[in-house]
């Protein structure tokens, strides 16, 4: 049997994340389980949670990254048990979230090198969807500023952030296409979830050899 695949919508706050990955949930149904990080609703996760809307809740910036980092890893058990018995599985942000948002403080050492370490190990998608936008328009939404990081100049330099790390990944890595960006700017819904299908459907449709049977790990 062919293991399920792993398929990750990153981008920045308000791009359509979780619109793309729900749909992209029904499309490859019913062999499919969708996966939030930050996963509010663990112990770490409600630490998390309270970190992000209660701005009055300081907790150094290194141990914030290591707690997002350990919410994957308490995750990472169940993502591989279910791409083994062939379910596919979305996340909706994961590691470049993690390296990005942190990475983008600038706290002294806390470079994108030091970013990933934790999350060594963790696995690896089969395809990272980026969804970017040219604009600022994404901030006109609902709610936007409720929660820490959602200010605008902070999420240029966090979009700054995911460009270079997707790039030291392309460098580094034999694998091919495992990163592709969508920008989303005057598209709908519709034209979006075309765009991720055409992207996704090839991987979740390969063919069983040792490339599709394997996990790839970061
Ligand atoms: N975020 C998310 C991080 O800072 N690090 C991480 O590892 C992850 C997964 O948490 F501002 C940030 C990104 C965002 C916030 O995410 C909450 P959602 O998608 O808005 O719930
Ligand atoms: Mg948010």
């Amino acid at each position: 049997m062919s293991r399920g695949k792993l398929v990750l919508f990153e981008g920045l706050d308000r791009t359509g994340k979780t619109t793309q990955s729900d749909i992209l949930v029904e499309r490859l149904q019913p062999d499919v389980t969708l996966i939030k990080f930050p996963e509010r609703s663990t112990e770490i996760g409600a630490l998390i949670d309270r970190y992000l809307k209660d701005k009055t809740f300081e907790l150094p910036d290194q141990a914030v990254h290591l707690l997002f980092s350990a919410n994957r890893w308490e995750m990472a058990e169940r993502i591989k048990q279910l791409l083994l018995q062939g379910t596919h599985v979305v996340l909706d942000r994961y590691v470049y979230s993690g390296i990005a948002y942190s990475a983008a403080k600038h706290t002294d050492k806390m470079d994108r090198s030091w970013c990933l370490q934790p999350d060594r190990g963790l696995p690896r998608p089969d395809l990272t969807i980026f969804l970017t936008s040219d604009d600022a328009e994404n901030e006109l939404r609902a709610g936007f500023g409720e929660e820490r990081y959602e200010k605008s100049e902070f999420q240029q330099e966090v979009k700054r952030q995911f460009i270079e790390v997707f790039k030291a990944l392309e460098d580094n890595s034999q694998e091919q296409n495992l990163v592709q960006i969508i920008n989303i700017t005057g598209k709908s819904v519709e034209q979006v979830a075309n765009e991720v299908w055409e992207l996704t459907e090839p991987v979740v449709r390969a063919p069983t050899d040792s490339k599709n049977t394997e996990i790839l790990y970061f």
